[in-house]
């Protein structure tokens, strides 16, 4: 299989919370895959799947986007590998998906856009400027003018996800699956494009992200992120 995962000018900095996802995913399965460095205006390259987004994964003759719809695949394609959703799991993780994409996604965007601006690829950043200043009504470097609120706003966002894990080793109870894999590719997208830590370390979502890095050999903490001085670690 290959999976077409978004990459900074630093190839090795791959940071999309949706690619997290699916990495985990095939990680949990056992599945061996191939990465290839993506950008953002490399429409051409996964044109097959009629849409511009990433993950895509190849498998075979197939080619397949949208990270919920590759999860399902992956369990459909495998049911003798561990389970990703387990039975009876799907509407609590259809839940988790867009309570993080609707409490999550919009005021960590706002704190880190200028950040993943500055990451980019050259051929990317004019796009990136672009498609993403429409979408916030203002420039980049102004996305979050009280960022201290905007942290706040995080911290109290992230409170049903702290109760969850406060009790429990993952989201999905003393195992971790795609329920985790979820907010943890969020997590990871901050972690891959800045230098510095939204999280306090007493929090259990600290915690529990912890416990996330060391999954699968230290797969998500292996990954390279832009170090303090701007040079890439
Ligand atoms: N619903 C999709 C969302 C994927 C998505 O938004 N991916 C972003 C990267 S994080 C992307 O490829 N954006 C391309 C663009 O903005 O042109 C999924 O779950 O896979």
């Amino acid at each position: 299989m290959r999976l077409y995962d978004l990459a900074a000018a630093d190839e090795r900095i791959r940071f999309s919370p949706y690619c997290w996802r699916i990495k985990l995913a095939l990680a949990h399965k056992g599945l061996p895959v191939e990465s290839v460095p993506w950008r953002f205006t490399d429409k051409e390259a996964i044109a097959p799947t009629g849409q511009g987004r990433v993950p895509v994964l190849v498998d075979g003759d197939r080619w397949l986007h949208d990270s919920w719809d590759i999860a399902l695949y992956l369990d459909r394609a495998h049911p003798d590998r561990p389970r990703l959703i387990a039975e009876g799991a799907a509407g609590g993780t259809w839940f988790m998906k867009h309570w993080t994409e609707a409490s999550l996604h919009p005021v960590l965007l706002r704190l880190i856009v200028a950040d993943i601006h500055g990451i980019l690829a050259a051929q990317d950043q004019d796009y990136f400027r672009t498609t993403r200043e429409k979408a916030l009504g203002r420039r980049l470097e102004e996305a979050s003018p009280d960022r201290a609120a905007d942290c706040d706003l995080l911290h109290q966002a992230l409170e049903p996800l702290r109760r969850t894990v406060a009790g429990q080793d993952f989201v999905a109870g003393s195992a971790p699956a795609f329920a985790d894999y979820i907010p943890f590719g969020t997590l990871q997208w901050v972690r891959c494009v800045t230098s510095h830590d939204l999280l306090a370390p007493d929090d259990p979502v600290s915690h529990w992200f912890t416990r996330m890095l060391d999954l699968y050999d230290g797969l998500g903490r292996r990954a390279p992120r832009p170090s303090p001085q701007g040079a890439k670690a």
